[in-house]
């Protein structure tokens, strides 16, 4: 982050033993995001791998690639783990969690001076087999549940900054997902804000977010949100803040009411955090974004930087992983990629120049 700027006394008592003519130094430009960023915003990245319980083949940069966590370590304030805190990997079986490459990030991040976004807790997907297909009663479903926050929450109390605690819970049109999330299905509504309780018990100070795609601008699904929250705030549930992953796609444009909409549950007391950006492209044959592509992709990383900024609670942005070749994109989207700050061997797109300025230009 910047040094911290002298107050106006300060600066006058220095001021009696500077030249009079003497002309202040541009302040200097800061070469990497963490450093650029204003006092109070963290700049964050996904972690990628960790290990697949069921699949030795997924990549683990965390652990094999040394290249990777310098940047990781220099670029970033802040680091979420891609994939190592959910239910798949941290709760493999009934009775078993287990925190091993959890741990290794945790402990990565504080070396690092770094601070940590939990992912996630109440989801539908990623979710174990022994969980989805398990037979259980509502009663055992709960106590599962309220075992797992606590137990998760809990070890990493204190070292947690915002936890997405809710992750995903609406559909497009804007309804609780009842069909495919299985804590809503079996449970009722009622168990979301029972999560956000319990997950306050496990860490006081921990924020605790609703996380999701989609929800970028106004529309149903972020009305919805902004629904719960109220009856959330009413019942004296304690919800923190609400946060928009902001997986973008050039072909769909950009959502230019993101700001707005940031505002909105900020004016309702909330904190606001952009967790997940990448700006994925249809790419041309042979693979190579065009430098047109390049330059939208940088405006639309810029934009969502400019929209975090000017919203007074927005203290969190993060880019969902870096690069390309460590992306979630090119396997889910096959025709589309790109999406990352950085080539493959961590040179810069434009897109990371981009939010370099905005940052070295950021006042706050
Ligand atoms: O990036 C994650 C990828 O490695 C996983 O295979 C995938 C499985 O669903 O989840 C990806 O991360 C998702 C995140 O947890 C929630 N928001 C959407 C992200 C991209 O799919």
């Amino acid at each position: 982050m910047k040094p911290i700027r002298l107050t106006t006394t300060a600066a006058m008592a220095l001021a009696v033993f500077a030249a009079p003519t003497a002309q202040a130094a541009p302040p200097a430009q800061a070469d990497a995001l963490r450093d650029a960023a204003p006092d109070g915003l963290f700049i964050g990245s996904a972690v990628a791998g960790g290990g697949h319980h069921d699949d030795a083949s997924y990549p683990d940069p965390f652990t094999s690639d040394q290249a990777y966590r310098d940047v990781l370590a220099g670029e970033f304030s802040s680091l979420s783990p891609e994939n190592q805190m959910k239910w798949e990997y941290i709760h493999p079986a009934r009775d078993t969690y287990d925190f091993e490459t959890a741990d290794r990030i945790v402990d990565f991040a504080e070396r690092n001076g770094q601070v940590l976004r939990g992912h996630t807790l109440l989801w539908h997907s990623q979710n174990p087999e022994w969980l989805e297909s398990g037979d259980f009663s509502p009663e055992q479903l709960r106590e599962i549940l309220h075992d797992h926050i606590s137990t998760v929450v809990g070890r990493y109390a204190g070292r947690i900054q915002q936890w997405d605690v809710a992750n995903e819970i609406f559909d497009e049109s804007g309804q609780l997902r009842t069909r495919d999330n299985i804590w809503i299905r079996e449970l009722g509504p009622g168990i979301i804000a029972d999560a956000f309780r319990w997950a306050r018990e496990a860490d006081p100070n921990a924020k605790l977010f609703l996380n999701d795609y989609g929800v970028e601008s106004i529309n149903a699904k972020s009305n919805a949100y902004y629904d719960l929250v109220q009856q959330l705030q009413a019942d004296g549930v304690p919800v923190d803040g609400f946060s928009a992953q902001a997986h973008l796609d050039l072909d769909d444009g950009y959502p230019a009411d993101l700001t707005r909409n940031l505002q909105r549950f900020a004016d309702l007391g909330l904190e606001t955090a952009i967790t997940e950006l990448d700006v994925r492209m249809t790419l041309p044959e042979g693979g190579t974004p065009t430098e047109q592509q390049l330059a939208e992709q940088a405006s639309y990383y810029g934009r969502a930087l400019d929209a975090c900024l000017r919203v007074r609670t927005c203290h969190s942005f993060t880019v969902w992983g870096l690069p390309d070749k460590y992306s979630w994109v090119p396997s889910t989207f096959p025709e589309q990629g790109a999406a990352t700050i950085m080539w493959d061997d961590f040179t810069r797109k434009p897109a990371y120049d981009e939010l370099l300025d905005g940052l070295n230009a950021a006042e706050r």
